[in-house]
């Protein structure tokens, strides 16, 4: 096999849709008739609404990203008991959710799904625990059904980052209401599926929750006479929201196209020995993970990602390190034996994927693997 060339440009591992600038364009000037350009004006509204649509089930708020949901959404809890059980194999937001408020995370390891591994959590419990964080990771739920259960039985409260689950299909229906715990965020973050550019959201089934979060997005302001606790900046602009509506309005021509990129994908990556893809979800096509069993394959995910960069694509490891490997959380007791994370974290491997892919260029990149693995050397 000859040694692939380069691409002549970095391929990144997304690249975030843009809707027509004309379209964008229409709404900016609705926003410059009204002169609302944020506090929860119309284009704010009109998203909130249409994104609560496509979720199906609970109440929807929109945030100005997932970071600052994920805060509020630990600080609405109000918990007494000042531990959280969270899983180490998640970007950092999740874990700094939980410090930034004076709150202790406390790691459990995960499974084969890359999610909490549930029969680990019990044996994390102790009695200043308050509540479960997990993530939903690339599109693949966690076991929320089991999680739920461990949480009733001990009074514990459930938050689930979503960042990444945005996808064609309603993330819950009424009937696994499980599936939302009592707050369940999603990314709005330009490198998502669906973007504002920045933004996020959170979604509850508990009205006094949803109530208690719509108080903290805006200072805790209830009217110009009365604050009602501690609240922060988290609203999303005008110009974002309606970044929002225009995507919202191609959402669904983008998933086809990065559909077509990963089943093309799993055809040229077919049957190299010690690849594994993790990802997906129905209708989630948020990232293409692979898995990189090093004796299986001949070599490392990360002699992987050198000569995938070598040849100009710009593959990413999410999420390695740990959020359990760097400060401050390493030195904390629950970081030091996480075995299933560790090995995750050392073979995943995240390819480009994104609706603008050519399919011959997802042929290159599944080429460039097969050639690696089959000893190629640059
Ligand atoms: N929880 C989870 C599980 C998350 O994955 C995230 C965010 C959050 C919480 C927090 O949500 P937000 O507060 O972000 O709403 C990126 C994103 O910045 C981050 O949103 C995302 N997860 C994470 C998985 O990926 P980086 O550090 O990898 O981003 P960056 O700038 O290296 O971008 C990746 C590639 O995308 C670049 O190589 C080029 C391309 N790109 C990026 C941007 C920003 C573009 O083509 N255009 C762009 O505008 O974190």
């Amino acid at each position: 096999m000859r040694a692939p060339l380069p691409f002549e440009r970095p391929v990144y591992v997304s690249r975030p849709a843009l809707p027509p600038l004309t379209e964008y364009v229409r709404r900016l000037e609705s926003i410059w008739a009204t002169n609302i350009l944020t506090n929860m004006g119309p284009m704010h509204e009109m998203l909130e609404l249409a994104v609560g649509e496509r979720v199906g089930a609970g109440r929807v708020s929109l945030w100005n990203n997932g970071m600052s949901a994920l805060l509020a959404a630990v600080s609405s809890l109000q918990l007494e008991r000042r531990k959280v059980i969270v899983t180490p194999f998640t970007f950092p937001a999740t874990v700094h959710a939980i410090s930034l408020l004076g709150l202790e995370p406390v790691f459990v390891d995960i499974d084969d799904s890359l999610t909490l591994d549930p029969t680990l959590i019990e044996d994390a419990l102790t009695p200043d625990v308050g509540a479960i964080m997990g993530t939903h990771v690339y599109g693949r739920f966690c076991d929320t059904e089991a999680i739920d259960e461990i949480a009733q039985r001990h009074d514990l409260r459930v938050i689930y980052d979503g960042a990444h689950i945005f996808g064609r299909t309603a993330p819950v229906v009424d009937a696994e209401r499980h599936r939302l715990g009592d707050i369940t965020m999603l990314s709005f973050h330009a490198t998502k599926l669906f973007h504002s550019v920045e933004g996020g959201a959170l979604i509850t089934t508990d009205q006094d929750l949803d109530r208690r979060l719509r108080l903290i997005r805006n200072f805790g302001i209830v009217n110009e006479h009365d604050v009602k606790g501690i609240g922060l900046n988290g609203k999303m602009s005008e110009v974002h929201a309606a970044m929002g509506l225009s995507m919202l309005d191609m959402m669904d021509a983008e998933i086809d196209q990065r559909q077509s990129v990963a089943t093309r994908y799993l055809e040229a990556l077919d049957g190299i020995p010690g690849l594994r893809v993790v990802s997906g979800g129905d209708g989630i096509v948020q990232y293409f993970v692979l898995r990189i069993d090093a004796d299986e394959f001949g070599s490392s995910r990360d002699d992987l990602h050198t000569t995938l960069r070598s040849l100009n694509v710009i593959s990413r490891k999410y999420f390695s390190p740990l959020c359990s490997d760097v400060e401050p959380y390493d030195t904390l007791p629950s970081a030091q034996h996480l075995p299933v994370a560790r090995t995750a974290a050392n073979e995943v491997i995240a390819l480009p994927l994104y609706g603008g892919l050519s399919l011959e260029d997802a042929d290159r990149i599944a080429d460039i693997v097969r050639w690696h693995q089959k000893g190629g050397v640059l």
